[in-house]
């Protein structure tokens, strides 16, 4: 199959290049390097190291030849995203070129401004190219969990059964995100379903929990090692607790600790998206699948790391830090994730084993972690923004010249 992966060079693209190519699959992968850009414009780095691009592709091309191909260019010019799609022809289209960080997103106005120009357009003209040049081809979208928000109900799979005023019907389940960057999700999830009613594509849209670990089975050596945040914007929970326990920061828990989220290990992510690649939907159907293993409280987390930490003799500890964020600090949560088990989807990785392995990880890049130590309490206040942080400058949308 030809596997078009919209974003390769992020902690999920990079892990999922690697798997589809051990399978045999021809990968091509396009990024505009704005993760990188956007993780130093704020000051922090990866803990992990990983190459320049160049070098990733020549390890690549060494092992996989014509296999792999790769072009640097920005989704919302729309003359390079109908080039690359018009001219790969891809099977499947893997979507994770967004900007992913909530916290970013809620910075100041240029920052709110270019999540969501950047999602929403890009979205947008991945959505055309598909139409003019590849309409059978599969879009795979990433979507979040965060899109349901905490309603105070279950949550059902995308859609839902009502009855109004003696009528039953289908809807969409509620959205009710809780930033500007998981809206901009929102606002992708309704055009992309649109465009499968209108020009008949086919997409899955994935509603993905928080994606931890340091490790597939393709991370083999440490020129494959993927990417790994650990600041206030671009590092999510478990990670960071991770890299707060190996130099001994207090573990961070915000507000109550009872924020309750859906989380899937790394490993299990790539096999699920490999799943939906395998198992595409009917034509001109909109699929929407809840992408988690297990849920977790963001305190029992704390707990869980600090227990694993201290058995390797690092002595964390935990600290309840005011939420800057605007959030339920304790909900209700109930969540369905049944479509993927249905297609085959076995969980693989146990959240004590992977914490484990992250930890011996990053204990060998402590010092990366420790240099940039301010960088875990930014403090980016969600009501009031921050103003430690320059202005964003948003690009201007690239029309077509055909
Ligand atoms: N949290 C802490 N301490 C920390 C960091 C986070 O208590 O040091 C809490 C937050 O307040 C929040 C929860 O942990 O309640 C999750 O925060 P997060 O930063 O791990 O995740 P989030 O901002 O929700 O976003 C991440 C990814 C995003 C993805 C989303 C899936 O950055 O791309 O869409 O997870 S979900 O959360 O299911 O919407």
């Amino acid at each position: 199959m030809k596997i078009l992966i919209l974003g390769l060079d992020g902690y999920i693209g990079w892990s999922l290049a690697l798997h589809q190519l051990s399978l045999g699959n021809e990968v091509c992968g396009i990024d505009n390097f704005s993760r990188r850009k956007s993780v130093e414009e704020i000051g922090s780095w990866s803990a992990i190291p990983i190459l320049p691009i160049e070098k990733r592709m020549n390890i690549l091309q060494k092992e996989y030849g014509d296999k792999i191909t790769f072009h640097a260019g920005d989704l919302v010019d729309s003359n390079f995203t109908n080039d690359v799609i018009g001219k790969f022809k891809p099977d499947a289209i893997i979507h994770l070129a967004e900007q992913p960080s909530a916290p970013y997103s809620m910075i100041d106005q240029s920052h709110t401004l270019y999540t969501q120009y950047n999602n929403v357009m890009g979205t947008l003209n991945v959505i055309y190219a598909m139409k003019n040049y590849v309409p059978k081809s599969h879009l795979i979208k990433l979507g979040t969990m965060g899109e349901y928000g905490t309603p105070d109900l279950e949550i059902a799979e995308g859609f839902m059964e009502v009855e109004f005023r003696g009528k039953k019907a289908t809807i969409p389940y509620p959205r009710f995100a809780g930033s500007w960057y998981h809206w901009s999700k929102v606002h992708d999830s309704n055009n992309v379903a649109f465009a499968c009613k209108l020009w008949g594509l086919s997409s899955t849209d994935i509603m993905q929990g928080i994606v931890y670990g340091t490790r597939t089975a393709e991370i083999t050596d440490p020129n494959k090692h993927t990417r790994f945040d650990f600041d206030e914007i671009f590092g999510t929970v478990i990670n960071r607790y991770c890299a707060q326990a190996v130099i001994g920061h207090p573990l961070t828990v915000y507000g109550k600790g009872g924020q309750t989220r859906g989380f899937l290990a790394l490993e299990d992510s790539i096999q699920c998206m490999s799943i939906l690649i395998e198992n595409p939907p009917e034509k001109g159907e909109y699929r929407v699948i809840n992408q988690f293993d297990q849920q977790y409280q963001v305190s029992e987390l704390a707990e869980r790391v600090k227990r694993i930490a201290d058995k390797k003799g690092l002595d964390a500890t935990i600290q309840q830090l005011e939420n800057p964020r605007v959030e339920k600090e304790e909900h209700y949560y109930k969540a369905d994730h049944e479509q993927l088990k249905k297609l085959g989807f076995r969980a693989t990785r146990h959240i004590d084993d992977e914490i484990g392995i992250m930890l011996d990880d990053l204990t060998s890049h402590e010092d990366r972690i420790r240099t940039k130590k301010d960088q875990m309490t930014k403090q980016v206040k969600w009501r009031d923004g921050s103003s430690t942080i320059k202005q964003r400058i948003v690009n201007p949308l690239i029309l077509p010249t055909d």
